[in-house]
């Protein structure tokens, strides 16, 4: 099979109609995932033009390009919206101490946790730096993610912080088929340098940090880690309205090992997403259905910590709050490199439907990172970035643990196995 130039980009270009499919389009209000089992979609020039029953193809379309997708189930290309892909190191060492009974905030007040992958992120160079992250990003790419979301916030410092960011933006341009949306998330931790003056690090951030980021055209969305062990409310909001004042979006890493309030801190600032959300209360639950704050959540977190608070799936639910799957891969509280095993941990942790789990990976990450208007459904208007799974229902992307056979991806009007994708430019 043709295998597409190294700089494809989602959103590939051809025209084509895709038949024979189990179209899982997740828009919104849909029951069942929008399910169209004898579905037909009309891509022009990259983008969805027609969706619906195949028997119902417009009489325009007969004379285009077929592309049988031989009743596999078809869906949007996943997303993965929150991860911190690009680190040095590794935290084997504090997993043996958390299974010996240390907790995370313990190892964190010690100097370990996302200070000790601080230092190896510091000494990294640059080329490991992006080596080992378009390694791990391939590994997503070869699940059928076409876009994932990569944070700073081990560097802590202006250089580290701005070379993080442009790793991420180099993941972009080594990894065919990816889309990489990056997040300054400078205030993860306080730097060694500033210890007991965690409202100067804030300073930094504002004034120096998220102005070069910008300057570089390097930062998407920013993002702070709201909690005990890290900074509090206000200085949390400093930060996203320096963001905004920037013209950018904004997210918060909140309610994950205590109940602060920095959700509805979230919702009341117009952050896009509060993430984690394990101690969310009715109160946060409600700020985010009225402000449509979207709930992302990390079971590989959740799972990896050994929580026994699950965030308020069911209230979450009820209240109508758009909620968001994602790895949150990071070296210390999440080393997941499977977003397929993301969604089945939301099933079997935290009670997600199948059908949730799969719209968190499509359209609430889309929305989760502002792009629903481009990419997350399959509707007409949006990008045809469309894999097909060698599975029939929506329930198998969930239900298995592992094992899963690489989907096909829509590249230049052909599918090209997800497994060739991540192989290409790999050393
Ligand atoms: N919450 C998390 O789960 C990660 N960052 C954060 O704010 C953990 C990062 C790490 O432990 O290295
Ligand atoms: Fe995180």
């Amino acid at each position: 099979m043709m295998i597409p130039s190294a700089d494809l980009l989602p959103g590939e270009s051809h025209s084509v109609v895709i038949d024979r499919a189990r179209l899982a389009t997740l828009v919104e209000g849909a029951v069942g995932g929008g399910l169209i089992l004898d579905g037909a979609l009309a891509v022009r020039d990259g983008c969805i033009e027609w969706v619906g029953h195949q028997k119902d193809l417009p009489g325009s379309y007969l004379g285009w390009r077929r592309l049988s997708a031989e009743g596999r189930l078809v869906t949007p290309a996943l997303i993965d919206c929150h991860t911190h892909l690009v680190f040095g190191g590794s935290r084997a060492h504090e997993f043996e101490l958390r299974l010996q009974g240390s907790s995370y905030e313990e190892i964190a007040r010690s100097g370990g946790g996302i200070l000790a992958t601080v230092g190896a992120t510091r000494s990294a160079s640059r080329e490991q730096l992006i080596h080992d992250a378009a390694r791990r990003a391939r590994h997503l790419l070869r699940e059928g993610v076409a876009t994932v979301e990569i944070k700073s916030g081990y560097g802590l410092d202006l250089a580290t912080e701005l070379e993080m960011l442009r790793a991420a933006r180099a993941v972009q341009r080594e990894v065919a088929g990816l889309r990489v949306r990056t997040t300054l998330l400078a205030a993860h931790a306080v730097p060694p340098e500033f210890a007991g003056r965690a409202d100067a690090y804030i300073s930094q951030i504002c004034e120096e940090i998220l102005p070069a980021a910008v300057a570089e055209d390097l930062v998407d969305q920013v993002d702070v880690f709201c909690e005990t062990i890290a900074f509090d409310l206000s200085q949390a909001e400093r930060v996203l309205e320096a963001a905004h004042r920037a013209g950018l979006t904004t997210r918060i890493h909140a309610e994950q090992l205590s109940s602060s309030g920095a959700a509805a801190l979230a919702a009341r600032l117009g952050a896009l997403s509060a993430d984690h959300l394990e101690y969310l209360d009715a109160a946060g639950v409600h700020a985010m259905a009225g402000a449509g704050t979207v709930a992302v959540l990390l079971p590989g977190a959740f799972y990896t910590l050994r929580e026994d608070q699950a965030p308020p799936v069911e209230a979450l639910r009820r209240a109508g709050v758009e909620m968001a799957v994602a790895t949150d891969w990071n070296p210390g509280s999440s080393p997941l490199g499977s977003l397929l095993l993301a969604m089945n941990m939301a099933c079997t942790l935290l009670r997600l439907t199948p059908v949730e789990a799969l719209t968190g990976t499509t359209r609430g990450a889309a929305r989760a990172l502002g792009l629903e208007a481009q990419v997350g459904t399959l509707a007409p208007g949006k990008l045809a970035e469309v894999v097909a799974w060698p599975l029939q229902e929506i329930a198998e992307l969930s239900y298995r643990i592992a094992g899963h056979d690489p989907p096909d991806r829509l590249v230049h009007g052909a599918w090209v196995s997800c497994r060739d994708l991540a192989q290409r430019g790999s050393a």
